[in-house]
């Protein structure tokens, strides 16, 4: 019984759309994002068909890392709005029949955290619900190497900062105003389950996760194997161990097990393999309900995210099809090319010159053909491209500008660097969402906090809404399509030509429902077999490929049978 009820769960067939909201709408001029201007584009959300959406961060924060670094949970940072206008939207997403999910970040608090400002007193109760270590034995805290364990910060140098008012390190696996809670405490994992219920009563639909997967920490913080400093060094240490799925199925008992039918969970989790998601995810374990896993983020780079390596097809295909079939009996994938971490996915996998509107339209055939949740990124169903950044001084995210200065002490090439952070900066995808063509892409009517991408006056919103053959229309039908076809969203994944270089191509099935997806992934024609006798169930050319035996440049179609 309890089995065909979750494999009936309302978000399987949902999409989910990821709101950044400091980069959304700016409904009072500052220049900055913010709630109400959210509230007022629902109708363009609502009209693209997205079931769900989530808000990256829009509690009280210092924003040292855009809101990851959280000072108040309980509240909503005032350049966003106010918990008034929280309830606000909330209650139009609601009448607007869809679900809003919160970004919970609970791996780490800012440092200006209530509950960390008292830990820093050595006698303080909360001492011990953060990760505090005296130096190395035999060292004197401070000097070189003193450090308590060689974990590196995800965004650069060692994990661990001395506080000169105990003489004592903290644990940070991200900046230092970004402070690990030990979950090892009880009293700080019911901290956290409070927090939880206390927007699930307010009316949130769930939650997205951050780094979920490295909340538990082995409590002898041992030494990762010998790299030059760098944040994956310590991870078999931090993430993914025995521990963390205690945690989630103690969390998972006292917040969500009541209400487990109407609300989702969706876990980061860098560094997840297929075997790991499967716990994580398999219902019968009650857990979380999906993960972002990074596999395929990782097929086009080298050891750093900023080692930009082009891409080779089969290696896409193949890491995305051992998820297909990973998590086909047991547990849930999401699908994702874009998010606020990653370059944009047509700037980075299509082509964003002369087919900029067919590969961003192939892309998300592919995707949304997959087994899966499927998660949009603001902007991605406009086919919004990459930014033109002209010099580090345009660049806001502390990742970029950390490992710029990092690389550049170290002799990089200020100009190459320079590159790859236009490749891959995160910056590229928090650029404000685009409008219209007036200015600062309607955005907002202040000075934006991020420069608008200029490319804004031809594509936009608006532009998009009155051209049937844009990115935008495409998704509509595409996310539509998921709503009419049981194939797409239950159907078994079978991936066709894994050695093909450019053509992507996999069957789902259901019953005695085929679907065929194919996918020319360059910008040249491409030889693949269309089905005969089959429905042309979307296409993006508008018309069905003049040559049954060829694609033409980024052309996807799905064909049916049944
Ligand atoms: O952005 C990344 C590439 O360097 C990722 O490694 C990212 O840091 C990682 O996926 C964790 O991301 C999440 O937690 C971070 C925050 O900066 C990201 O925006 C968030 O998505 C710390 O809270």
């Amino acid at each position: 019984m309890q089995t065909a009820r979750l494999g009936d769960a309302w978000w399987k067939s949902a999409v989910v759309y990821q709101i950044y909201p400091k980069s959304f709408a700016d409904s009072d001029g500052d220049g900055v994002g913010d709630l109400n201007g959210i509230r007022a584009h629902l109708p363009y959300l609502q009209d693209l068909g997205v079931d769900v959406l989530w808000l990256s961060p829009v509690y009280p924060s210092p924003q040292d890392d855009n809101g990851y670094d959280i000072s108040d949970y309980r509240g909503i940072d005032p350049v966003f709005g106010t918990l008034a206008d929280f309830d606000a939207l909330l209650a139009e997403v609601h009448e607007r029949h869809m679900r809003l999910i919160m970004d919970l970040v609970v791996n780490h608090t800012s440092d200006e955290h209530p509950w960390f400002v008292e830990s820093r007193d050595p006698a303080s109760p909360k001492r011990d619900w953060y990760w505090w270590r005296p130096a190395r034995p035999g060292m004197r805290a401070g000097e070189p190497g003193a450090e308590p364990n060689n974990w590196g910060s995800w965004f650069g140098g060692s994990a661990w900062q001395l506080d000169p008012r105990s003489g004592e390190y903290y644990l940070h696996l991200f900046s230092r105003k970004q402070v690990d809670l030990n979950w090892e405490n009880p009293e700080v994992r019911e901290a956290v389950y409070d927090v939880m219920r206390w927007w699930l009563d307010r009316g949130v639909d769930g939650f997205r996760m951050d780094v979920i997967n490295m909340i538990a920490k082995d409590p002898a913080l041992p030494d990762g194997a010998v790299h030059p400093s760098n944040s994956r060094d310590g991870m078999p240490h931090f993430a993914d161990g025995e521990r963390v799925h205690r945690y989630l199925q103690e969390l998972h008992r006292e917040v969500m097990a009541p209400r487990t039918e109407h609300v989702m969970t969706v876990g980061e989790t860098p560094g997840v393999n297929v075997e790991q998601a499967r716990l994580f995810t398999d219902p019968a374990r009650a857990e979380i309900d999906m993960v972002f896993q990074f596999e395929h983020m990782d097929v086009d780079h080298g050891e750093s995210r900023f080692d930009v390596r082009p891409l080779w097809l089969p290696d896409l295909k193949a890491s995305l099809a051992r998820w297909q079939t990973g998590l086909d009996a047991t547990g849930w994938n999401t699908l994702y090319w874009s998010n606020h971490d990653q370059a944009r996915a047509v700037s980075r996998f299509g082509d964003d010159g002369r087919y900029r509107r067919e590969s961003a339209t192939a892309l998300a055939t592919v995707l949304h053909l997959h087994r899966g949740t499927p998660f949009v990124y603001q902007g991605e169903e406009l086919g919004a491209t990459n930014a033109p950044f002209a010099s580090v001084g345009d660049f806001r995210d502390i990742e970029s500008l950390n490992y710029y200065a990092g690389e550049v002490a170290a002799g990089g090439s200020p100009e190459e660097l320079l590159d790859r952070l236009r490749a891959r900066g995160r910056d590229n995808a928090r650029t404000p969402m685009h409008w219209d063509d007036s200015p600062n892409a309607g955005f907002t009517t202040g000075t934006p906090w991020l420069a608008v991408n200029p490319n804004y006056r031809e594509i936009n919103a608006a532009a998009e809404l009155v051209d049937p053959g844009s990115v935008l229309h495409y998704y509509r039908r595409l996310i539509a399509l998921r709503k009419q076809e049981a194939a797409i969203v239950h159907g078994r994944f079978e991936l066709l030509l894994p050695d093909d270089e450019t053509v992507y191509a996999f069957e789902r099935r259901l019953g005695a429902t085929a679907l065929l997806v194919l996918a020319n992934f360059s910008s040249e024609p491409a030889h693949a077999d269309a089905w005969a006798d089959a429905e042309l169930l979307i296409g993006n050319y508008g018309d069905p490929p003049p040559d049954p035996a060829a694609l033409r440049p980024w052309e996807a179609v799905v064909y049916r049978r049944a």
